[in-house]
């Protein structure tokens, strides 16, 4: 479930015309941005940015790039724009910033459906001029590169049935693989890319009620380098976005110094979709809420947009 608060009686020109009022002179009123765009949904910030462009003749995203600055900006001009538009230029980021990121290309890929993610590669094509693929591709090399292009590149199959024979067959693959650290990537990364999301759930099953441990634990143990770092998280968005989501959550809350461009992704991408969820899981693991962990970790305008968008009420 959704956290996000928009009313069902909105007018598009009516917004427009505030925010430009929130625009006028030095700075901005930024409890009044935060107070409309932190309450509509993904179809009525389109209208506004129509009727903003229609009114003004200028670009409400880029006004608000002028207006406000810093993580606020950041996630602001994120939250304005569609969803393929936006994990388009997510993903964008994340290859530009290279290792530190890569994880991000798989969480993207493997959490979407096979079409948010042809929209995804669309949404690509029309701001960058190149395709993710090649992208991906540029800038990354052997196992890393086939894994990455692979899972941004899929068309999953999305039906639901699972074939217990392979699930057999494919978890032995990747047991082998893992254990030897050195073995048969090719077949773990055709596995990881091609296979339906219910088929690998049953091979991920297999291989735990065969050793006793879940893969992704194993994998933990050595994700010391960037190919299994992203086949760890590629592994646990197939398995179980939502418990992937909290533990991001948790690490950019728990770092010193707060990752906001975690925290701000997963807020972000997930207000309209499953976020009450992933805040429920968050309490059920930490014991206090994610609203007030927020609170206690960010300041200013950012935090006041980011709770507005966890669903808190002022
Ligand atoms: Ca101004």
């Amino acid at each position: 479930m959704a956290t996000l608060v928009s009313p069902s009686n909105y007018s598009p020109v009516e917004d427009a015309q505030t925010l430009r009022t929130a625009f006028k002179g030095w700075g901005s009123d930024d409890k009044t941005i935060i107070a409309i765009l932190g309450h509509r949904n993904v179809h009525q910030r389109q209208e506004i940015r129509k009727a903003y462009e229609e009114i003004y003749e200028e670009d409400l995203i880029k006004r608000l790039e002028s207006e406000i600055s810093g993580d606020f900006e950041k996630a602001v001009y994120r939250w304005m724009l569609e969803p393929a538009d936006r994990d388009a230029v997510l993903v964008n980021v994340a290859i530009k910033n290279g290792s530190k990121d890569l994880h991000v290309i798989a969480e993207i890929a493997c959490v979407l459906s096979a079409e948010e993610l042809l929209a995804v590669r669309r949404a690509y094509h029309n701001r960058y001029k190149h395709s993710l693929e090649e992208d991906v591709a540029a800038n990354t090399t052997g196992h890393l590169r086939q894994l990455l292009v692979g899972l941004v590149s899929t068309y999953r199959y999305e039906g639901v049935e699972i074939n217990a024979k392979l699930a057999q067959t494919e978890a032995s693959i990747l047991h082998e693989t893992l254990k030897e650290k050195k073995g048969n990537y090719e077949e773990v990364i055709r596995v990881l890319a091609t296979r339906s999301k219910t088929q690998l759930v049953a091979t991920f099953n297999r291989y735990r009620d065969e050793h006793g441990i879940s893969i992704s634990k194993k994998l933990l143990d050595q994700a010391s380098d960037d190919f299994h770092k992203v086949l760890h998280t590629a592994i646990r968005c197939i398995n179980d976005p939502k418990k992937y989501y909290e533990k991001v959550l948790r690490n950019a809350i728990k770092k010193f110094g707060t990752d906001e461009d975690g925290l701000s992704r997963v807020v972000v991408t997930r207000a309209e979709t499953d976020l009450k969820d992933i805040k429920e899981l968050y309490y059920k693991r930490n014991s206090v809420h994610l609203e007030d962990d927020v609170a206690k970790e960010t300041s200013g305008d950012y935090k006041k947009f980011i709770l507005t968008l966890l669903g808190k009420q002022d």
